[in-house]
């Protein structure tokens, strides 16, 4: 009986909460409406969306000044990198009243598997991975895939080189063996040792980057070697799985002291491809190109045709069966 009650309050506060949370969004709205046709609003102005938390946007300025900005209704999606027209308030504060065209969008999957995009305008990426908790070669190239196919060539950052040694030693030997003669450059890292991070300021000067990666393989803690008076939140990684905590929650942009920026961007469990098309994965394999077109059949998936020159090569060793066995996977995954 006690818990049965226990049970009704609980749904009556579930209930309650709904009720209030719509209540202050159309109390926000009206707000929002009201402060543009009051003209409470200062002159347009440009601004750079560094952070975004819920209804709100951290809006920088171009003097260089941060404004906590609310959205005019009529726009949707702001993400961090963001260029905005926003209009200052009188006391403090202000509203984003219209969005500038972006020139790249880095999307991935949400927790259902729909697209959204998490970071505007990068020119950059740097996929971030470790030997603790081990980056799965899927999920690399995964992660590889979603880049080529917005025509960016990222750098593949082994953070954590302190603690590559026996059978991480190996791992990330394996990863350079599979990913240098390919094309794709490599950076190892440590934020623990006085490991020189030069390598890694040369290639971010001038560019708006992002770090992308797992949960814990230590974005947020390579932003705070690079930016020394930036004390952003790191988390310990779970003792029980060794997987990071989800700890950084939504992606930050900071200026870098020798030009350039870096978003960071909450670590993920998972990259599901289920949006992409059998071209596209094709376009993520870059080393496969030279072997297209000289497949028995013209429609040659690579998966299981015969005489098809992508699989000819896994044998001869022309391509990794490692990343043969991701882009099968991949592969199956959205047939
Ligand atoms: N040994 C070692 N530990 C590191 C290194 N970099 C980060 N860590 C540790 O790894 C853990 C996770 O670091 P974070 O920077 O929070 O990782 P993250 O990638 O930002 O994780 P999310 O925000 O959850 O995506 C912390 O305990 C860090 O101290 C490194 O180079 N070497
Ligand atoms: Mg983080
Ligand atoms: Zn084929």
């Amino acid at each position: 009986m006690a818990k049965r009650r226990l049970t009704r309050r609980q749904q009556w506060r579930i209930d309650k909460v709904q009720e209030e949370r719509e209540k202050r969004a159309h109390k926000y709205e009206g707000q929002v409406e009201d402060s543009l046709s009051h003209g409470e609003l200062g002159a347009e102005q440009h601004g750079l969306v560094i952070a975004h938390y819920g209804s709100q946007v951290d809006v920088e300025s171009e003097d260089g000044t941060l404004h906590r900005c609310r959205l005019r209704a009529n726009i949707s999606q702001i993400v961090t990198g963001d260029h905005v027209i926003w209009r200052p308030a009188i006391d403090k504060g202000g509203v984003i009243v219209a969005t500038t065209q972006r020139s790249s969008e880095l999307c991935r999957p949400d927790s259902r598997g729909n697209l959204k995009p998490v970071a505007a305008n990068i020119d950059l990426i740097f996929l971030v991975i470790a030997s603790e908790p081990r980056t799965p070669y899927g999920l690399i190239d995964r992660y590889l895939v979603a880049a080529e196919n917005i025509d960016i060539r990222p750098i593949i950052l082994i953070n954590k080189s302190d603690l590559l040694t026996g059978d991480g030693a190996a791992w990330a030997e394996e990863i350079r063996a599979i990913y240098e003669p390919i094309g794709y450059s490599l950076i190892a890292t440590s934020t623990q040792t006085e490991e020189d991070l030069a390598a890694l300021k040369a290639s971010m000067q001038g560019h708006t980057s992002i770090f992308v990666g797992q949960s814990g393989v230590g974005k947020t803690s390579l932003v705070n070697q690079l930016l020394p008076d930036t004390d952003a939140r790191v988390g310990p990684l779970s003792q029980t799985s060794g997987k990071g905590m989800h700890t950084t929650t939504t992606a930050q942009l900071f200026h870098l002291p020798d030009g350039g920026s870096i978003i960071d961007s909450p670590g993920i469990r998972e990259f599901g491809l289920g949006h992409v098309s059998p071209q596209e994965l094709m376009t993520g394999f870059i080393e496969f190109q030279p072997y297209l077109g000289h497949c028995k059949f013209r429609d040659c998936k690579h998966l299981h045709e015969p005489k098809c020159a992508i699989q000819e090569a896994v044998e001869n060793g022309g391509i990794s069966s490692r990343r043969f066995a991701s882009f099968h996977q991949i592969g199956e995954s959205i047939e």
